[in-house]
């Protein structure tokens, strides 16, 4: 077959990318690279001219699938250096004292990147490919799988019809290109919202300096609150409070507040200072979390959705941009395994990736709900030792779930299969231990006190005896 005429003929088509975050300007980079006609529409205005940048969460956490997505578009260098590697947590227990646990071995670890930075310079690159086109200030209101028509509220208050053979619904937790799937028959969809709610607050440098060690992902682990602060290039810390809304709303004076942190996070006060935690905890009301499953991700050959459009995941396991990542990679594959034909990549990429995306939905969720019931820093510190002490001599066999999570491509649905598995080895084993050394000590028993146990076997014998004929 001559390839050139197949798909690197003169025709390519029109891809529609709707929204310009993250996952959208990667995905623009990956249809460009392929040669295909991409125009990207965001609702916002371009956040490289922007004076102010509103949004969610000021870092995250980059791993290894979102870095070999990045990867894959000649980026991954330039957010790497970027990045503020962090090698492992660091608790911080409510007495004051600190210990960190590594991710795994030296070159095992994430990196702490800015969500502003990381969206400009991929608006950047995608906007170097010469067939890519920046919209900006186009809203999609709705869009009509019989034509591909999309209907957009545009910079000037008009509303405009733009054409596209492919849509790429890239446009975030609350989709609007997700709205025309809820019509279609066996659409599957849930969303859930979490009790808690979250707040950012900024630490500044000390003398010029990380006011804390800044290759950590610094942890509170307080059972029902949690915080979390991951470092910035300017040497400040962005930490997130995690608490369900109910204990925000009782939570409503400075008073109030200023002793909530002196009860629970009484070291990070001098830390933040209390004027800049007086103004943070008050400038933006809690942010709500969602979790989003649905299933198909496209729609005839018309559409596809990928990133938080597809899945909103909750934050507690650091993987929702880098599962948006990984589905472009994903997509990209399957690209190149069915020759471009649109109609045959959108079932199987369905197919492949929504038990993926299921499966680190669910990953998420599990976590939070665990983190919540019962994380405080000495369980968290055991559960970590115990995974690291069993991965230390069965390697192969016993491997924590958030390193295949953070470090591996394994599949994430295939994660939790080993992780279930290998927790029954885990329970088993420690079973076969107990019963082991019960019968040990037992046979210890019958070798050295033979005299004494059959005392004891008299004993209980007649107890046992006696107890039959009470309940005769
Ligand atoms: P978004 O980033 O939401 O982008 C969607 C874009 O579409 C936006 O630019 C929006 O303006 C635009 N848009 C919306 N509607 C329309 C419309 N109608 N028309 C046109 N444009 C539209 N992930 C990690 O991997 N690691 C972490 O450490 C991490 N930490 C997190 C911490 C918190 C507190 C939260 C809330 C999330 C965290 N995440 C993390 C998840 C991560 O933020 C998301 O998964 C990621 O932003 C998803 O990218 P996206 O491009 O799919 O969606
Ligand atoms: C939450 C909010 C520690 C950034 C899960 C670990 C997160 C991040 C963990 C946020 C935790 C929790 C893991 C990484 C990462 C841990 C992980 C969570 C980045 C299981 C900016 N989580 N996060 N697990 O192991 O695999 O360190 O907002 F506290 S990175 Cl909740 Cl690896």
């Amino acid at each position: 077959m001559d390839h050139s005429t197949k798909n690197k003929s003169a025709y390519k088509k029109k891809v529609a990318v709707v929204g310009g975050g993250l996952v959208g300007a990667l995905n623009a980079c990956f249809f460009a690279k392929r040669g295909f006609e991409v125009a990207v529409f965001e609702s916002r205005e371009d956040i490289r001219s922007a004076k102010t940048v509103k949004g969610r969460s000021i870092n995250l956490a980059l791993s290894h699938r979102g870095r070999r997505a990045l990867n894959h578009v000649g980026m991954e260098e330039k957010v790497v250096s970027k990045g503020i590697p962090m090698h492992g947590r660091m608790i911080h227990s409510l007495n004051g004292k600190r210990s960190s646990i590594p991710y795994g071995k030296k070159g095992q670890y994430i990196l702490s990147v800015g969500r502003a930075n990381l969206n400009k310079d991929l608006l950047t690159a995608a906007e170097a490919y010469p067939n890519t086109e920046l919209h900006f200030k186009y809203k999609l209101l709705d869009w009509s799988p019989e034509t591909g028509i999309m209907t957009f509220l545009g910079p000037d208050g008009t509303e405009k019809e733009i054409q596209a053979d492919l849509i790429v619904g890239c446009d975030g937790a609350f989709s609007a290109t997700r709205k025309q799937f809820l019509r279609c028959s066996r659409f599957d969809y849930s969303q859930t919202y979490i009790p808690h709610g979250y707040l950012e607050l900024t630490m500044p440098p000390k003398n010029g300096d990380f006011a804390m060690e800044p290759n950590f992902l610094h942890i509170w682990p307080r059972n029902t609150f949690m915080m979390i602060a991951l470092p910035n290039l300017d040497k400040t810390f962005t930490c997130t409070l995690f608490m369900p809304f109910e204990d925000f709303e009782k939570l409503t004076t400075e008073d109030k507040m200023m002793n909530f942190f002196q009860k629970f996070f009484p070291d990070l006060i001098p830390l933040i200072g209390v004027d800049a935690l007086k103004r943070d905890l008050f400038r933006l009301p809690a942010q709500a979390m969602v979790s989003v499953k649905c299933s198909p991700y496209h729609l005839m050959d018309k559409c596809v959705l990928m990133g938080d459009a597809a899945h909103a995941v909750v934050p507690f396991f650091g993987q929702g941009m880098n599962a948006g990542f990984e589905d472009c990679l994903v997509f990209d594959e399957i690209m190149d395994k069915f020759d471009e034909d649109i109609d045959a990549v959108l079932p199987e990429y369905t197919r492949i990736r929504a038990p993926d995306d299921h499966a680190i939905a669910d990953l998420a969720m599990y976590n939070y709900v665990e983190m919540r019931a019962h994380v405080n820093s000495k369980y968290f510190l055991f559960r970590k030792y115990l995974d690291r002490v069993l991965h230390f001599f069965m390697p192969k066999t016993i491997i924590p779930l958030y390193t295949m999570v953070t470090f591996t491509r394994t599949r994430y649905h295939e994660a939790v299969i080993h992780w279930q598995w290998q927790n029954k080895v885990i329970t088993r084993g420690l079973f076969l231990f107990g019963s082991v050394s019960t019968a040990g000590s037992i046979y210890l028993l019958i070798k050295y006190f033979p005299k004494n146990f059959s005392g004891i076997v008299e004993h209980l014998w007649n107890q046992a005896s006696a107890l039959n004929w009470f309940q005769k």
